[in-house]
């Protein structure tokens, strides 16, 4: 997979040098590419944005620096990846689509993804609406890290990123630990723990010492529904209490 980054922070994006896409791009899983916007502007002060049409607060990102940007780094015959490989151009927005696990699974299946970065109040949407026309663009997905407001989509694009590389095949030693964790299965992981078996008081649940691997996997399982029905009663469905009532707690 490869990724570029369109941002006027090349330097926010330092971290993927890092840990887990870093370890990633070692492996030759995924290539990384971080751009700065501003090489695509031709002014002296290399302007990126304006004041915006009809009034109000704030500056919205010019659409000419994007468009050069996007031009370069897709289609034409050198364009990377090859035949079939259209980017998908995923800009980070508190009004895209929230960022779930499905979404990470889905994004973590294409050959290209190219973050646009946006900073002030937004990009122009000329620049979205014509990239969805291009044949070199899959598609183009708006994504948001949750319902609260960052200053750009830099550390979205930190985020996505890590969700949707530690999913490519290849990557994780171990696909279980994958399967298990918070949100694979639909529901919260259950609590762990690890030695000593006592600490200040706290003992680690004795049936995870009981080596009885079946009620070991019910215990789990009975403790994910209980936290996920206590901290996020908007995950379950009848699927996941179905035979189950006698571990759903009481309120
Ligand atoms: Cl993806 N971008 C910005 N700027 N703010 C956000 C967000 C994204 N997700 C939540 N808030």
């Amino acid at each position: 997979m490869r990724l570029d980054y369109l941002t006027i922070f090349p330097d926010y994006l330092a971290p993927l040098g890092l840990s887990l896409p870093g370890k990633a791009a070692a492996k030759g899983l995924v290539e990384l590419h971080v751009h700065d916007l501003r090489g695509w502007t031709h002014d002296r002060h290399r302007t990126v944005d304006d004041t915006p049409y009809g009034g109000g607060a704030g500056m919205v990102m010019r659409p000419e620096p994007w468009g050069e940007a996007l031009d370069e780094l897709l289609g034409g015959p050198g364009a990377p990846g090859g035949p079939g490989s259209a980017a998908t151009v995923v800009v980070p927005s508190p009004a895209g689509r929230p960022l779930t696990q499905a979404l990470a699974r889905e994004l973590a299946t294409r050959p290209r993804l190219v973050f646009a970065c946006g900073r002030y109040e937004g990009i122009d949407q000329r620049v979205l609406d014509h990239a969805r026309g291009r044949d070199d663009v899959a598609e183009v997905v708006e994504v948001s890290l949750g319902d609260y407001v960052l200053n750009g989509g830099e550390v979205a694009a930190l985020a996505i990123t890590e969700a949707v590389v530690r999913l490519l095949p290849g990557f994780m030693g171990n696909a279980a630990s994958l399967e298990e964790e918070s949100h694979e299965q639909g529901l919260l992981e259950y609590p762990v723990y690890t030695k000593p078996a006592s600490w200040r008081g706290h003992d680690v649940p004795p049936v995870l010492l009981s080596g009885n691997h079946a009620a070991i996997a019910a215990w789990r399982h009975a403790q994910s529904l209980e936290r996920t029905a206590e901290r996020r009663p908007d995950l379950l469905h009848a699927s996941h209490v179905a035979g189950e009532w006698e571990v759903v707690p009481a309120a």
